[in-house]
């Protein structure tokens, strides 16, 4: 299996290039962001109850998204690797991925970190905020939070992470193609043919 977490703030690109990379490399996309959005829009118990924090910028439960995480794992036992889009968010999400893969006899291969300054996140989700009805993207206020609340919890992930030499910078700046092409040559580097 190879197993890779895209790593990075909100509005860095993540959602973009995961697109992108799964297609060229046939594995399995897991975004926490993206289920819980469809819990919403199916009106779930656990959908209404992620959206009021969602719509705050804060982060929803570890033991929620973690469980989402298990059960993912579990009904795709076939998947030749898995593209963590972000997942893990906290130091606790980290540490139960490491365990949920080392039960399989898994593990991370690589974290790409995409490095785009605060100014252009602001700027890319507000823009998406006018086309996308995400209500996350709309007001600037509840943008800074998600921005806080990745300093405040999230980066401690990239710090796990490095602990076991597994995190590699990329700058999220440019065209989504050399982007795109600066992630790919970080996989080529580590991925077993
Ligand atoms: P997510 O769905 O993960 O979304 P995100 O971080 O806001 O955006 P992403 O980085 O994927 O943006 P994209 O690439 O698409 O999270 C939403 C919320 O869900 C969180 O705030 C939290 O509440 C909750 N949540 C999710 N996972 C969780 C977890 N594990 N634990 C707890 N809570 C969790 O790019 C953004 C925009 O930039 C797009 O419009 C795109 O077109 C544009 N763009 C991309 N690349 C560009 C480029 N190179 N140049 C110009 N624009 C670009």
């Amino acid at each position: 299996m190879f197993n890779l977490i895209l790593f990075g703030p909100p509005g860095s690109g993540k959602g973009t290039q995961s697109e992108r990379l799964i297609a060229r490399y046939g594995l399995k996309h897991l975004s926490t962001g993206d289920i819980l959005r469809s819990e919403i829009a199916n009106q779930t118990r656990l959908g209404m109850e992620a959206k009021t924090l969602m719509d705050r910028g804060e982060l929803v439960p570890d033991e929620v998204v973690i469980g989402m995480i298990r059960s993912a794992l579990d009904n795709n036992p076939e998947a030749k690797g898995f593209l963590f889009d972000g997942f893990p968010r906290t130091k606790a999400q980290s540490v139960a991925l490491d365990t949920l893969l080392s039960e399989k006899g898994e593990g991370i291969n690589v974290v790409l970190a995409l490095e785009v300054t605060e100014e252009e996140l602001i700027k890319r989700l507000l823009n998406r905020g006018l086309t996308s009805g995400r209500t996350d993207d709309v007001n600037e206020s509840v943008i800074r939070a998600r921005i806080a609340e990745y300093h405040k919890k999230t980066s401690s992930v990239a710090d796990h992470y490095r602990e076991f030499d597994k995190v590699v910078g990329v700058k999220g700046e440019g065209t989504v193609d050399e982007i795109f092409d600066a992630l790919c040559e970080e996989i080529e580097k580590r991925k077993v043919a």
